[in-house]
């Protein structure tokens, strides 16, 4: 059997994705999330004009051989964009694998290590009331464990932070569409870094007195504090025992997190903009993280996160993929069947796609109990459905961007 073809499909049902359907020469087919969040079009060019043409008539079954090839050849290694097409194409190769086997992806990852997967909902609210309302919607539907994110007196809108309609989901982080006929850019935000570390241990303090010491409780601080800023505000949430902090810098400088350590005993997850092991020498070797953010979609699919994992293993830290809405069902299925093989699994990042999506991918893994499990169709367990995949199509968008008051470009 050979690879025979490579198809890159683009869209937009809700939110843009973009897949890799990779077919051998005796019709099974794999899928590849390689969805880049306003970065797409890259991704799939790189994959259509550079990567396809050179995989046609490969031996689909040597996927280690496949990643090592993809990762050298280029010369240029290493980035999101080359990542994420590497990613897209090594999990096709393991969904083909699986398929031909006739089983589950995880049992050919050495079989499940665990009952279900742990998995963390985004609770958000402008208020600590709002807040409290998602907050308590997520435990009646079984959730154990809460991201939260609230509103800072004074900000308008920030990252993460949205009002759900009672009872109901919303779009979370929706990639900015550009207004009709005005030029295609990102929308603006306002960042008071001194405001957020003032209020963000109130509304630990908050959900605490109201839902107790149990649910864990998660924050993303979005790549938005300087060192010493993170340490303070790791130090000033540490009494509410945060399950984790994450992004409390924007982590490349791995050396700063040593700064934050020595200041509080916050556990600290960093990585969903990572893509390589090498991004994380320092993290994991000196310990200065507890938990690694990378997805299979960015970090070079199964092959790579399981390479990251696996070094990870050795100093105890464990994983806590990355799964928004803008990961698609198919990378989302990839981190699942990798969770539930290896030891060292932590925490699962769980935003339920939109309906429109289930639409267009078909998938069949479960929540049950506050726990994921990928399911045990063969493969990855994940269908395209490419007549309603063509009834969307791809929407320029992109990430917001965030400024100080005075207009000085931060980190959003
Ligand atoms: C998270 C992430 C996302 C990113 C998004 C960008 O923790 O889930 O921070 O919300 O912002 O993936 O495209
Ligand atoms: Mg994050």
């Amino acid at each position: 059997m050979a690879i025979d073809r490579i198809d890159v499909n683009v869209t937009s049902p809700g939110r843009n994705f973009v897949t890799v359907q990779v077919t051998t020469s005796d019709g099974l087919t794999g899928l590849g999330d390689a969805t880049l969040n306003g970065r797409e079009l890259a991704v799939a060019s790189y994959l259509r004009d550079h990567v396809a043409p050179t995989l046609i008539g490969r031996d689909e079954s040597q996927i280690e051989s496949t990643w090592q090839y993809l990762y050298r050849s280029p010369y240029w290694r290493r980035g999101p964009v080359t990542m994420s097409a590497i990613s897209a194409i090594d999990m096709a190769l393991w969904d083909i694998a699986a398929k031909k086997a006739g089983e589950p992806l995880y049992k050919l990852l050495g079989g499940a290590s665990r009952t279900g997967l742990l998995s963390y909902a985004h609770a958000s609210g402008t208020t600590l009331e709002r807040l409290n309302d998602a907050i308590r919607g997520y435990l009646e539907q079984g959730f154990q464990a809460v991201r939260i994110q609230a509103g800072v007196p004074g900000l308008e809108e920030i990252y993460g932070v949205h009002d759900a309609s009672p009872g109901g989901k919303y779009e979370y982080e929706p990639a900015g569409r550009p207004a009709s006929g005005g030029p295609l850019r990102p929308t603006e935000e306002t960042w008071d870094t001194r405001a957020y570390l003032r209020h963000l241990p109130t509304v630990f303090a908050g959900v605490r007195e109201e839902f107790g010491p149990e649910p864990r409780l998660l924050h993303d601080g979005h790549h938005r504090m300087s060192p010493i800023e993170a340490a303070r505000l790791a130090k000033d949430i540490e009494p509410y025992d945060p399950f984790w902090l994450e992004d409390c810098t924007p982590g490349e400088d791995q050396a700063v997190l040593r700064l934050v350590r020595q200041h509080s005993v916050t556990p600290l997850a960093i990585g969903e903009v990572f893509n390589s092991v090498h991004d994380y020498q320092t993290l994991i070797t000196e310990r200065l993280i507890d938990y690694v953010r990378s997805s299979a979609t960015h970090a070079g699919g199964i092959t790579g996160l399981r390479q990251i994992m696996s070094f990870a293993a050795v100093y105890g830290i464990r994983s806590g993929f990355h799964g928004p809405t803008d990961v698609s069902p198919v990378g989302m299925a990839a981190n699942l069947h990798l969770g539930l093989a290896i030891h060292n699994f932590g925490i699962q990042e769980y935003m339920p796609h939109s309906e429109t999506t289930l639409s267009v991918f078909r998938t069949s893994y479960r929540f049950e109990g506050g726990l994921l499990h990928p399911g045990e169709t063969p493969g990855l367990g994940v269908e395209l459905d490419l007549e309603a995949a063509a009834a969307h199509e791809y929407q320029p968008a992109y990430l917001p961007v965030n400024r100080l008051r005075d207009g000085t470009v931060h980190d959003w």
